[in-house]
């Protein structure tokens, strides 16, 4: 008798870098890659083809950088973009810092010539890691194309992990062509998302013996994915609520307690109830100076409890009486829980000031006159968005405008660029929270200034029909540098003009958008209509008067408490 031999092993398929990158995204789950070809990626875009993701390609990779930061902040996934080296390397590198300033998940993929022509000044070479270094959470080089499914799955994970932030991995072009037939995984490392229950416990405390406590709600909460567990806190607790921009939302507009958006350009109420409190309950905040003004006088007589995920945030502007670091999920669970199983809190009379403080300070929408009140319009268009509502902000007065006067009921529903404030950001970011958000009703707000930065990406809209909605408004002008340059330049207007803008409607018309033009207050209710029916892509020309100013605004060096307020 012959025994039988036992089968051999099928002989391991060779596979080359680039198609294991691939096939580790598919593996992931992305669904949605945002990029731009070009020399030393070509290999990765030769094994794309094909693929189960989707590639969005934009027209500039600032673009693909920005879509794919507002594609993880509306979906809370991690964003993906694609680049080439040099030049297309580079200009991913605005992007790269936006998310940072913001600590939003990404991951960012570059192509780099060779590593045997690495340091020769090679055609399109760029010690891109090099450039980054400060502004990345993370970055691998890859060396080995057997290294690439670790070196993804790692950035995948860094990316997303405690303080979320951009992650740089960068593929030399032998290592996307190399082939290996024994690729190495990363096992992702298991920590448990613990709650130091002592610091959980003296916050509790200082809650309690607080009478005038107020939250502090940052964007760290909208990042955590801790929105809800905030609100099961302050619903049993009542106490009052300030924002920060990246944090509107969190809490919806108008719910009771909430005060509004805090700093330069928050409201009154807000920043007054900051400098009444005897404590304050920071949650994933970073006391940024927009927020704050001058930091010695913010806040002047209240202790601090401080919850964030990173623990270097913690101290770093202000020394936290109590601090608890790590999950903000677990931490507010665990606090909720504590503060149920007490007796309700005695702030009364500090609660029913804020809400007086509130309705005595809010915003007008009575301005003279015939022109359309930027502020009103934002407004309006939200309440007729309703709750779907999305807002992909650009930088500038409408800017500031769109979190003082909209109304947003979901963490996800503001999104604009913080930490960096990128003019620019705007419309290539609606473009990834409409692909993140299909449901729903995205709305760029830009100005003429910053529209004008990405504005080749209408033609992402008009290739891959995203229906996002865009409402331009335009002031001629760099809105926000002419106001400080009316109150702290003396009136001295330097470069500011853009009354020579193009038309925009035929712009938009050009790239086969649908557009239009309003430019009286009797046209708003309508132009919205327009613009919220539209079944495409469409854009809103708004014209206002170049004058308008936002208000409150506290100037700078100033504290929170010396606001000056428009006529
Ligand atoms: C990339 C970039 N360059 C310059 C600035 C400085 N900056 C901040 S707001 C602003 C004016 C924005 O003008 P516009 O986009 O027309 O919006 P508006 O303020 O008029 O609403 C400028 C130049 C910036 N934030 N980002």
């Amino acid at each position: 008798m012959i025994a039988s031999a036992a089968p051999k092993p099928a002989p391991a398929v060779a596979q080359s870098g680039a198609r294991l990158l691939i096939s580790t995204l598919e593996r992931l789950g992305v669904g949605v890659v945002f990029g731009y070809p070009g020399g030393a990626i070509m290999p990765v875009y030769d094994a794309l083809a094909g693929s189960k993701l989707k590639h969005i390609l934009v027209r500039h990779e600032q673009g693909a950088a920005f879509a794919a930061d507002a594609y993880a902040r509306a979906s809370g996934r991690v964003g993906v973009c694609i680049a080439t080296s040099g030049p297309g390397a580079t200009n991913l590198v605005t992007g790269i810092a936006n998310a940072m300033m913001d600590s939003v998940p990404m991951v960012c993929i570059t192509g780099n010539v060779a590593q045997g022509v690495m340091g020769t000044d090679a055609f399109q070479e760029i010690d891109i890691l090099g450039v980054t270094l400060p502004i990345v959470k993370h970055s691998i080089l890859v060396r080995d194309p057997a290294d690439v499914p670790a070196a993804v799955e790692e950035a995948f994970h860094i990316a997303a992990a405690g303080r979320p932030g951009p992650v740089l991995i960068d593929m030399p072009k032998d290592v996307q062509v190399g082939t290996t037939t024994a690729p190495r995984g990363f096992s992702v490392p298991n920590i448990s998302a613990g709650v130091d229950d002592d610091a959980v416990a003296a916050a509790e405390a200082a809650i309690r013996a607080a009478r005038r406590p107020l939250i502090y709600v940052g964007g760290g909460v909208k990042i955590a994915r801790a929105a809800e567990l905030l609100r099961a806190f302050v619903r049993a607790t009542g106490i009052p609520q300030v924002a920060t921009l990246n944090a509107l939302g969190t809490i919806p507009t108008g719910a009771p307690g909430m005060l509004g958006m805090l700093g330069m350009h928050g409201g009154r109420a807000a920043n007054d109830a900051v400098q009444a409190c005897d404590l304050l309950i920071v949650i994933g905040a970073r006391f940024d100076d927009r927020a704050t003004g001058k930091l010695a006088e913010f806040a002047p007589g209240a202790r601090v409890v401080h919850f964030d995920a990173d623990a270097s945030e913690v101290g770093k502007m202000r020394t936290a009486d109590v601090a608890a670091v790590g999950d903000l999920k677990a931490a507010l669970a665990a606090l909720t829980l504590r503060m149920r199983g007490g007796p309700s809190l005695d702030i009364q009379p500090w609660v029913v000031d804020c809400a007086r403080a509130a309705e005595a300070h809010a915003p007008r929408y009575d301005a003279p006159g015939e022109r359309i009140y930027a502020p009103d319009l934002l407004k309006r268009l939200s309440e007729a968005a309703g709750d779907d509502f999305v807002a992909a902000c650009d930088v500038g007065q409408h800017q500031m405008w769109a979190a003082q006067h909209c109304r947003f009921s979901r963490s996800e529903s503001h999104i604009s660029s913080g930490g960096l404030g990128a003019m620019g950001f705007g419309l290539p970011a609606g473009v990834g929270a409409k692909l993140a958000r299909p449901q729903d009703t995205v709305v760029t707000i830009a100005g003429d200034g910053g529209f004008m930065m990405n504005i080749q990406e209408l033609a992402t809209l008009r290739r891959y029909a995203i229906p996002l909605k865009i409402c331009l408004i335009d002031n001629s002008s760099l809105g926000l540098v002419r106001q400080w340059q009316e109150l702290f330049f003396a009136g001295n207007y330097s470069e500011i003009d853009l009354s020579d803008n193009p038309d925009f409607v035929a712009v938009a018309e050009a790239f086969g958008i649908e557009a239009f033009r309003i430019e009286r207050r009797d046209q708003v209710d309508g132009g919205i209509a327009r613009l919220l029916a539209a079944e495409g892509p469409c854009l809103m020309h708004v014209i206002i008067d170049p004058r308008d100013n936002v208000w409150p605004l506290v100037p700078p060096g100033k504290c929170n408490a010396d606001m000056m307020e428009g006529s």
